[in-house]
């Protein structure tokens, strides 16, 4: 075990291999051995879904391994020399993007996996652009299924030139960008050199995860956890569970959960099934807290001190930037905002100002509209009690989605609460 963590998100278009990519790191780092690949084998085959044994590894809901497709992010651990990690494998298919932006918002870096016989597609588009505004500092680009295109140099060229100019368009540093022809099937360039890619002499990818930079340490912000289920446990009584982002939450506590705006006295916490008196940021738990029943509060609330309740918007002003959009944004627009684990209708109160992308300085005060590539300042006001944060103060809970139509439409940073 290593002392750092990083939580690292795998991410790209459905079908380029992620979650195979996942199930070959997790065989390679011995943390799931030969045989239970074995037995996901014959049951893919058994499925007609051969070539899907490490993938199963991931996908552990029955309709994703008949349909051979992710569909709710799934966590792993495994271990490097530099890094305890926990992988969130995201879906990539179009209509399951609400899950990949929860997988997004937890990870500090990502690998973005992108089939070499198919090259840059649409949700590789939105996957980069979201981790880009979801606040992903490094990405590790591994072209996959070099086998499929017999290892051909001059294809993995192309894919990397198609890949730097979606990172240009999205304005990713480049230079926090590196990429490895791998095949996640075959084990190419992942824990050990290829024969197969002579040509290529940079890192592999274990190598390449060792070097990730060190996450940002926490920040000392108060306890903000989001509440992902609430369930009943007979013996204890309602359970809500979620990822703590910031703070500490120890036995004896008093929390307040908003926007239900109820609270009380913490009085268990359990995280891996075994009760502890205190969590981190990091740490998944569910817990139980005095008075609290399983009507009283709902996934979306956020879960803070009672002397430093989490903020609950009347409005808020954002900066966004529009990946996309059929027609132009004016005000009035009222699309769902995913922030956390909310989802809400919102309205786009005002455009406040245009800005140039490259620069940030203000190109347009008071625009009528913005349109795919603009990005703005607005003003913001959820139609339904919403728990956010400025981005300045709790990065972990200031950044959203906004999705419309079956497509995410833009994304971006909380500047300013006007709280109720
Ligand atoms: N030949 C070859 N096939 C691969 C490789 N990686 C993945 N595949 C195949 O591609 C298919 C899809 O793989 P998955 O790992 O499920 O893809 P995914 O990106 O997780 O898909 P979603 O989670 O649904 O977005 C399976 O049939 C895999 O066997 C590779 O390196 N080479
Ligand atoms: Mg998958």
């Amino acid at each position: 075990m290593s002392e750092q963590h990083q939580n690292l998100a795998i991410i790209g278009h459905v079908d380029h291999g992620k979650s195979t990519l996942v199930g070959r790191l997790l065989y390679e780092t011995g943390s799931v051995p030969e045989h239970v690949i074995e037995q996901h084998r014959e049951e893919a085959e058994e499925k007609g879904k051969g070539g899907f044994e490490f993938a199963y590894v991931m996908d552990n809901l029955a309709e994703e391994r008949e349909r051979g497709v992710t569909i709710d992010i799934a966590h792993q651990e495994f271990s490097t020399d530099a890094y305890d990690f926990t992988i969130v494998d995201c879906p990539g298919h179009r209509d399951f993007v609400k899950n990949m932006i929860t997988g997004a918002s937890q990870a500090d870096n990502a690998v973005l996996v992108v089939a070499a016989d198919d090259g840059v597609a649409p949700q590789t588009q939105e996957h980069v652009f979201l981790a880009r505004t979801l606040g992903i500092d490094e990405l590790i680009i591994g072209i996959n299924k070099m086998d499929v295109v017999d290892y051909k140099e001059s294809t993995y060229d192309d894919v990397v030139d198609e890949v730097n100019q979606l990172l240009k368009q999205v304005q990713f540093n480049t230079e926090d960008a590196s990429f490895i022809p791998i095949s996640a099937f075959e084990g190419d360039n992942i824990a050990e050199e290829s024969d197969n890619t002579p040509w290529y002499d940079g890192e592999i990818l274990l190598e390449a995860l060792n070097d990730l930079p060190e996450p940002e340490p926490p920040t000392d912000a108060p306890l903000r956890l989001p509440i992902q289920d609430v369930y009943t446990i007979s013996g204890i009584g309602t359970v809500p569970v979620g990822r703590i982002e910031t703070g500490i939450m120890n036995v004896g506590d008093n929390v307040s959960f908003q926007p239900s705006d109820v609270g009380g006295e913490v009085k268990t916490i359990e995280m891996h099934h075994e009760e502890v008196p205190k969590a981190e940021p990091g740490d998944n738990v569910g817990f139980n807290v005095r008075g609290i029943g399983k009507d009283d509060i709902r996934r979306g609330d956020v879960c803070g001190p009672a002397d430093e309740p989490p903020s609950v918007a009347e409005t808020f002003q954002a900066q966004v930037v529009v990946m996309q959009h059929p027609s132009v944004i004016t005000a009035g627009y009222t699309p769902v905002f995913h922030a956390h684990t909310a989802q809400v209708a919102c309205t786009i109160e005002s455009i406040d100002k245009k800005m140039d992308p490259s620069s940030g300085e203000v190109a347009e005060e008071n625009p009528d509209f913005i349109q795919a590539g603009d990005a703005a300042v607005v003003t913001i006001r959820p139609q339904k009690p919403l728990s956010i944060e400025p981005s300045s103060e709790i990065p972990e809970l200031g950044s959203f989605a906004i999705r419309d139509m079956g497509q995410t439409i833009a994304a971006g940073k909380v500047l300013d609460v006007n709280e109720k």
